[in-house]
């Protein structure tokens, strides 16, 4: 926590369809752990507050249309902007807890037919994340809560396809949480693996980058 400056903050990642809960987890997280103290910011991919974050909403709300490989490109150079900076704040002790991340990239590109490996490449030498959280729901559960955005991606069939590709990246950094549960229960089990995590960190758990 805040006094202890020798420790770093955890690499903490949310992942899921949309509409499975990520956003408002991440913003209650986020409260409890300043409440409690911690140094913690809440980040999100994509950065759509940069040239690079621009460009991709812009594409994601169908004002630009770009080809698949290019925009996949655009979300790996929008992670790398920002990477100095996440470094930066993990080494001086603060967590962040990032709202999509590299799976982001990889899952949504390969769901449309894009060559996985291909995908993962640029993702090579950005930071690992102590954590992963998958919020887990299925594409049509997802779809009846409603309120798809509109949005280039936000559309069932397309996130069947999606769900699929997070499917094949689970690895032993990977939580999966039922993101139908109720919220303050999803909340709670986050809560818990977190702390962990920050835990292990501080006790000098070493910064790695994706392979
Ligand atoms: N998305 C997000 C990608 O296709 N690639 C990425 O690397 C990232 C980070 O962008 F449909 C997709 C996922 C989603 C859309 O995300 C916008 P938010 O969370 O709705 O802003």
């Amino acid at each position: 926590n805040k006094e202890n400056s020798s420790s770093r903050g955890a690499l903490i990642v949310l992942e899921g369809l949309d509409r499975c809960g990520k956003t408002s987890q991440s913003s209650r997280l986020y409260k409890y752990l300043d409440e409690q103290g911690y140094s913690v910011e809440s980040w999100r991919f994509p950065d759509r507050n940069t040239g690079v974050g621009q460009m991709i909403s812009s594409y994601l709300a169908n004002q630009s249309h770009l080809d698949d490989h290019a925009i996949h490109l655009l979300f790996s150079a929008n992670r790398w902007e920002k990477r100095m900076l996440m470094e930066d704040k993990l080494r001086s002790g603060t967590t962040l807890i990032v709202d999509r991340y590299s799976y982001s990239g990889v899952a949504f590109s390969s769901a449309k037919g894009l060559d996985i490996e291909w995908c993962k490449a640029p993702e090579i030498g950005l930071l690992a994340p102590d954590l992963v959280v998958y919020l887990d729901i299925s594409p049509e559960k997802a779809a009846e809560r409603g309120g798809y955005g509109g949005e280039r991606y936000e559309q069932l069939e397309f996130q069947k396809k999606v769900a699929k590709s997070y499917l094949t990246l689970h690895d032993s950094s990977w939580k999966v949480i039922d993101a139908t549960l109720p919220v303050e229960d999803i909340e709670e089990k986050l809560r818990e693996i977190v702390l962990d995590s920050i835990t292990i960190c501080q006790k000098g758990k070493l910064l790695s980058q994706l392979r």
